[in-house]
């Protein structure tokens, strides 16, 4: 049996209950093969074996009071990766799906993406099975404070910096932020990103998930003699990775004809109307079936169904696994020519393997969506830079970042007989960084 399958084997194993983990880990495995090969510290220094256990996994209870003056008690979770490289950094999910499994993932894949960005922070995540639809903005800002008020004795700017991810946005930290300040009583603003304007955030984090995820598109299809002009796009979810990928689609000349939410989809074979779609989603938090009853040429169906509709870019900004194996399959018989995950793993592991089999252009989650995270690297310089960049500054610099992710993925790709192949050669190329680091470190 080869190193790669015992370890895999022994990661199965301790971790049997956790399917997403598991699929996170293996893909990365599987990635890694040919690195193996030709680096022997690698197994020397039992990177891998260290890779695969988070250094630290926090869960908490997190009681709060309702609008009825009712005690609920969620569960609140922080998984502080890997610090290689630079403090525990990813954001928060507040879903009634959180649970170890998903935080595992979401913290294991983020090392390697921060690692891509080419800046200074190490992997983690965290959040809670807090369902934020249907609650009041009162119960929204009692949760996050009784959130934060465990959560803040195991973050700080130099240790752990969580930001926001499904159900946590501007609103969500600006009450957490709030209450750490407190705790605290002392004004960090780089203990948290995705911070209001007002506050220590920084310009363009709102959009740069989705704009950036859009320039990682652009960098691909270009390379592969393809341009977004005139292109059929859809995008699942509309949140804020999906809206700001709308919107830089409609910038590169594409036309994005569907968007979803958790319960159906809208098409408009005549393009989405983005601001539209930005005040319904953004601003009054609607459901996404509403957009029909404004626009006339909308049309709403309930349910899946999205990646049945004809398309030649789809970009999954919702969830993982959002595309199965008979989804691709139908993607790729529409004359689909690639796939943008925005969402994390948004992909399963047979999708993925159909989808490269038949040429699909792929723009893996942990590049393409990097931008994020990035634009959360560059709100903590301007921070613990006391400074504030322009718009402008920060969306150049995110764009020449996208530009360098891409580069690097697709060099490490060709290195190692792979090319084209964008997950193995994202996945080689953010490990090469934190490996070298770790076995700088020798044990730890
Ligand atoms: P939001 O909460 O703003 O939006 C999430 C969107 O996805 C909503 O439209 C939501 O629909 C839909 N959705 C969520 N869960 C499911 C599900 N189980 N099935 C179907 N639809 C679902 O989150 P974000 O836009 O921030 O995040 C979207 C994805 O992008 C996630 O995978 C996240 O991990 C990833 N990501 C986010 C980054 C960020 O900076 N925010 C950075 C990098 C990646 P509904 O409203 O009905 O629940
Ligand atoms: O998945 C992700 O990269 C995020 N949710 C963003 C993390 C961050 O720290 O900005």
């Amino acid at each position: 049996m080869s190193y790669l399958e015992e370890l895999a084997g022994k990661v199965k194993a301790k971790n049997s209950n956790e399917p997403e983990f598991l699929q996170a880990v293996e893909e990365v495995l599987e990635s890694l093969v040919p690195v193996l090969e030709k680096n022997h510290d690698i197994i020397k220094y039992k990177v891998l074996d260290r890779l695969v256990e988070p250094e630290r996994q926090i869960m908490f209870r997190v009681p709060w009071i309702d609008e009825k003056g009712d005690i609920n008690v969620n569960r609140g979770y922080r998984v502080q990766f890997n610090s290689a490289i630079g403090p525990y950094k990813g954001g928060l999910r507040f879903h009634p799906t959180v649970n170890l499994s998903i935080m595992k993932f979401l913290g294991f894949e983020q090392t390697f993406k921060n690692s891509l960005t080419g800046l200074p922070i190490g992997g983690g995540k965290g959040g809670s099975d807090f369902d934020p639809k249907g609650k009041t903005d009162l119960e929204v800002m009692n949760f996050c404070i009784s959130f934060m008020t465990e959560l803040q004795r195991h973050i700080g700017h130099y240790v752990d910096v969580p930001a926001g991810d499904i159900g946590v946005g501007a609103r969500e930290i600006g009450y957490l932020y709030g209450q750490y300040k407190r705790i605290l009583n002392s004004f960090e603003p780089d203990v948290l990103t995705g911070k209001g304007l007002t506050y220590g955030g920084s310009l363009v984090r709102k959009e740069a998930t989705g704009y950036g995820i859009l320039y990682f598109i652009n960098e691909m299809m270009n390379h592969h003699g393809h341009s977004l002009e005139n292109k059929k796009v859809v995008i699942s979810g509309s949140g804020n990775v999906a809206l700001y990928a709308c919107k830089k689609a409609q910038e590169f000349g594409a036309k994005v004809i569907a968007m979803s939410d958790s319960t159906g989809f809208i098409v408009d074979e005549n393009g989405i109307d983005f601001e539209k779609m930005r005040l319904l989603k953004e601003v009054q938090r609607k459901r996404i079936s509403e957009y029909a009853d404004m626009i006339p040429t909308a049309v709403y169906t309930e349910g899946r169904g999205l990646w049945n509709i004809k398309c030649d870019i789809a970009i999954p900004c919702a969830s993982q696994n959002d595309i199965d194996v008979h989804e691709a399959q139908v993607l790729i018989d529409n004359g689909c020519i690639a796939v943008g995950e925005g969402a994390n793993m948004p992909t399963t592991n047979e999708a993925v393997k159909l989808l490269l089999d038949n040429n699909i252009l792929i723009a893996p989650a942990k590049a393409a969506n990097a931008g994020g995270v990035a634009t959360s690297a560059l709100e903590m310089a301007q921070n613990s830079a006391r400074m504030s960049w322009s718009f402008e500054q920060v969306d150049n610099t995110l764009k020449d970042i996208m530009k360098n992710i891409f580069k690097n993925s697709k060099n490490a790709a060709e290195e190692f007989n792979s090319p084209g192949n964008y997950i193995k050669g994202a996945n080689i190329a953010g490990f090469m960084k934190v490996a070298d680091a770790m076995i700088s470190y020798g044990m730890n």
